[in-house]
């Protein structure tokens, strides 16, 4: 085991899945690296977001690596979406498999990044004060990692405990015999809800606004289905890769519009039993398309209201105002059953808005209700939070958030004019959030080498995009999305959920495939919109 370098050639932040397989093409293409890891494990989100109930809404066989088939083939997942436990198990796993730690330095959160020009590196200061360089400076640190801020008044005198779902704690939490309160129902707070039912004395839901959410139809993995996997893993990999949001669900090509109310409805219950996230493809204009999103909304609405006993909660649980798809969907297990149980209630924010938290409770504007614990799932400053916390200063001490202020400005999603040498990952102008992110991290991670590889064996030391190339490319990412009914919609992908946040629309709709295209068309034309520096 080697001590990792304080001044590698690459310096990767973050040491999740995407700081992971950075190290891994990093190395493979010859290049000393150092990823710095804010916690004390490797994992990311997956470290961090503990809480009960946490899993996975991507299938398992598709939200891992592809990059080795020896381990695709040695793995085996235990069930259809696997658990928070054993995902951070199968990236600990990867990480010893690989040696991957002897490159990671735990504990190490970076506050400052800034570039020095004379000497074409980036030089990184760590919360205790630690610096590191690096010739390139790989951002890898997430789209839903920077939690967001929430703060109640009162909330320094409830005496009961705080948590928060996108920081767990690592030795558990005893929930037996008490009162809980969760605030958002999100997938996190989705996930969480039929686990701690089960776990409280009384659960009370402080519901904002009600989402849809469509049945995980998990399982176990049989013996049989992972050899039928691991027999064609290369041709599952490279479905994933043609379909549109890195699934393994081929995207329907019929419109919702063209078939009789019988076979539409025969596809939605076919979706329903079976696609979890995929329900947004199976028809081509779900998302595209009003009318034929109402059919859907409609379907998903009424299996919904099905699953509530009490017609009260289920006026109040059911989605409605918004399209189906445009914010992020739940994949659930039990979710709106759970509300039929004596001891769950609803609390609907619309009708009764927070007031303040108190010694013994958290009080509404109708009512108050004594609480032991509250959990705060509230979610994330998406794609930008975890890049713009840090201190981050390209050439001519340009500082990101300033360069970002109105919004993300990246060429592909992949990096940002001014900041020579600095690569982010699955960031924003990227499929990213609308895709399986697993994918998007290793095919972002792959061209990037390629891209560096390219750099450096033509004699050059510096490359960033130009500010023409980044700005047809946010121009794009914003045409593409207005193809679509999502920047309609108050959401994360548009930074609506935080407040004060430009609104401006983040994720690429053009698809994994599309996306993939155009990268590969700009490699072919020598890195079009990049400008190399000796
Ligand atoms: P989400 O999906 O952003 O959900 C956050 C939830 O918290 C959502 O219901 C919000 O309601 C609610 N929220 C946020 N702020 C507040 C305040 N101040 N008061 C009351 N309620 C609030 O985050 P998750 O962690 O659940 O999921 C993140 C992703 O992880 C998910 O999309 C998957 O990709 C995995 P709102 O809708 O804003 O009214």
């Amino acid at each position: 085991m080697s001590s990792p370098l304080r001044d590698p050639d690459v310096l990767v932040i973050g040491a999740g899945f995407a700081g992971l397989k950075a190290i891994v093409s990093m190395r493979a293409s010859g290049h000393s690296v150092t990823a710095l890891e804010a916690g004390d494990g490797v994992g990311g989100v997956w470290f961090w977001n503990r809480y009960p109930g946490a899993r996975c809404d991507v299938e398992s066989y598709d939200y891992s690596y592809r990059f080795s088939e020896e381990l695709e083939q040695e793995w085996r997942w235990s069930e259809r979406y696997a658990t928070q436990p054993e995902i951070l198990s199968y990236i600990n796993h990867v990480a010893d498999r690989f040696d991957l730690r002897d490159d990671i330095i735990f504990n190490q959160k970076m506050t400052d990044a800034v570039f020095n020009e004379a000497v074409k590196r980036w030089e990184v200061t760590t919360a205790d004060g630690s610096q590191f360089s690096g010739r390139y400076l790989i951002m890898a640190t997430g789209s839903l990692s920077a939690a967001k801020d929430v703060l109640l008044p009162g909330q320094d005198e409830f005496a009961g405990e705080i948590y928060w779902s996108s920081r767990w704690p690592k030795e558990g939490v005893d929930l037996t015999a008490k009162r809980v309160g969760i605030i958002g129902t999100g997938s996190s707070g989705m996930q969480m809800v039929p686990v701690v039912a089960q776990l409280c004395e009384h659960l009370t839901v402080f519901q904002r606004t009600p989402n849809y959410s469509i049945p995980a139809a998990n399982g176990p993995v049989s013996d049989e289905e992972d050899a039928a996997v691991k027999a064609s893993y290369r041709s599952r990999r490279e479905a994933a890769r043609n379909s549109p949001s890195g699934l393994n669900f081929l995207a329907s090509g019929i419109s919702a519009l063209e078939v009789s109310d019988e076979e539409r409805e025969a596809e939605f219950e076919k979706a329903w039993a079976r696609y979890g996230f995929g329900f947004v493809l199976c028809f081509r204009d779900l998302i595209t398309d009003e009318k034929a999103n109402t059919y859907a909304s409609d379907f998903i609405r009424r299996k919904i209201g099905e699953q509530v006993s009490d017609p009260e909660v289920r006026r109040h649980i059911v989605p409605a105002n918004f399209p189906f798809g445009t914010k992020r969907p739940s994949v659930d297990a039990n979710y709106y059953p759970t509300f039929n149980r004596p001891n769950v209630t609803l609390a609907d924010l619309r009708d009764e808005p927070i007031d303040y938290l108190d010694k013994t409770g958290l009080a509404t504007t109708s009512k108050h209700y004594d609480l032991d614990v509250l959990v705060f799932a509230t979610g994330f400053d998406a794609l930008t939070g975890s890049f713009l916390k840090p201190n981050i200063f390209g050439r001519g001490g340009r500082a990101l958030r300033d360069h970002w202020a109105n919004g993300p400005l990246t060429y592909l999603g992949l990096c940002s004019s001014g900041f020579p040498n600095m690569f982010i990952i699955a960031g924003p102008g990227s499929p990213s959030l609308l895709s399986n992110v697993m994918m998007s991290i290793e095919e972002g991670i792959d061209w990037l080498t390629e891209m560096i590889m390219f750099s450096e064996s033509s004699g050059y030391a510096a490359l960033e995009p130009t500010v023409d190339a980044e700005t047809k490319w946010v121009q794009h990412v914003n045409e593409k999305a207005d193809e679509t009914l999502y920047p309609k919609v108050p959401s994360y992908y548009n930074g609506d959920n935080v407040p004060g946040k430009p609104r401006v629309f983040m994720p690429y709709t053009g698809g994994v495939r599309g996306y993939r295209r155009i990268l590969e068309r700009v490699a072919a034309n020598g890195y079009e919109g990049m400008v190399f520096s000796k």
